[in-house]
């Protein structure tokens, strides 16, 4: 038997057939859109015009997703606005509409390979979306927050070796004031991932504020780890689409996450359309 390839060696030969798909030797900036983000992801190219779409299961490593509905494609956008900031023509942006969970059990390589593509494919920066439940009373469903920092409570990590990969300011400040720069009342707050895939009970959402966290949810932070191992700069932004649970007094459900996506599509493509151009 032959030995599978490393996961490193897997996102090179990812990033080659994707190339190849695209016709787009290399990216520029990679975003990873989270429950609820889609709508806000279209406002990027609203015609289509400067938009290729593939299936993931097209590059190598990515499994058919398990999840009905979860098509698995990734988008290869052409960005407004020409020539990057050192004048080398147009620029890409690598968009990923869904992601692997760790809760779907495929392990942690395959929650991190497209982060592992992006990076291999020349993303030297990318954006991690997510929807998730909020702890401060003021950040109504649709509330978009910064993420400072974030606490991985998944027992997991998706470095292989022993690479002692440093995480202070894993959540670029620099990418934070930009956001800030466009939208001055962005709140910012620490990210607890939890497995998932139930939601927290109401005395896990208590830990979760005494721990120092304040927005819960079940992805996000070992894509950031593989992001900073990878080299590159990690702009994180959740949807604040539910109270955590226990805090309203009603049980959490689903439909309320979708629907507080598309209530606040018009926001978040606003800010994503103004802030990935200038990353
Ligand atoms: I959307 O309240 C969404 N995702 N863990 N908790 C967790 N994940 C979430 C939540 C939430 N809301």
């Amino acid at each position: 038997m032959t030995d599978s390839p490393s996961p490193y060696a897997l996102a090179e030969e990812a990033a080659t057939r994707l190339a190849e798909l695209t016709g787009v030797p290399r990216h520029d900036v990679a975003l990873v859109l989270g429950s609820g983000w889609l709508p806000a992801a279209e406002a990027l190219d609203p015609t289509g015009e400067n938009t290729t779409e593939i299936s993931v299961t097209d590059l190598p490593g990515f499994g058919a997703s398990a999840v009905a509905g979860h098509s698995g494609k990734v988008r290869s956008i052409r960005l407004p606005g020409g020539d990057g900031p050192d004048g080398s023509g147009d620029r890409h942006l690598l968009a990923f509409l869904s992601r692997t969970h760790y809760y779907e059990g495929k392990g942690v390589s395959a929650v991190v390979h497209g982060v592992r593509t992006a990076a291999a494919a020349g993303c030297r920066a990318i954006v991690l979306t997510n929807g998730c439940g909020g702890l401060k009373e003021t950040w109504t469903p649709g509330t978009p927050v910064l993420i400072s920092d974030h606490i991985n409570l998944t027992g997991q990590s998706p470095i292989v070796g022993a690479n002692f990969v440093d995480l202070t300011d894993l959540y670029s400040s620099r990418l934070r004031d930009l956001c800030r720069a466009v939208e001055p009342t962005l709140d910012e707050g620490v990210y607890v991932q939890f497995t998932g895939p139930h939601y927290e009970t109401p005395a896990e959402v208590r830990m979760a504020g005494i721990l120092g966290g304040h927005l819960v949810g079940m992805s996000t932070t070992l894509e950031a780890i593989a992001a900073r191992e990878a080299g590159m700069e990690i702009l994180g932004i959740s949807l604040v689409t539910n109270l955590a649970a226990g805090l309203s007094g009603e049980p959490l459900n689903h439909a309320e996450v979708l629907e507080a996506g598309r209530a606040a599509a018009t926001r978040m493509g606003a800010l994503l359309g103004e802030v990935v151009p200038r990353i």
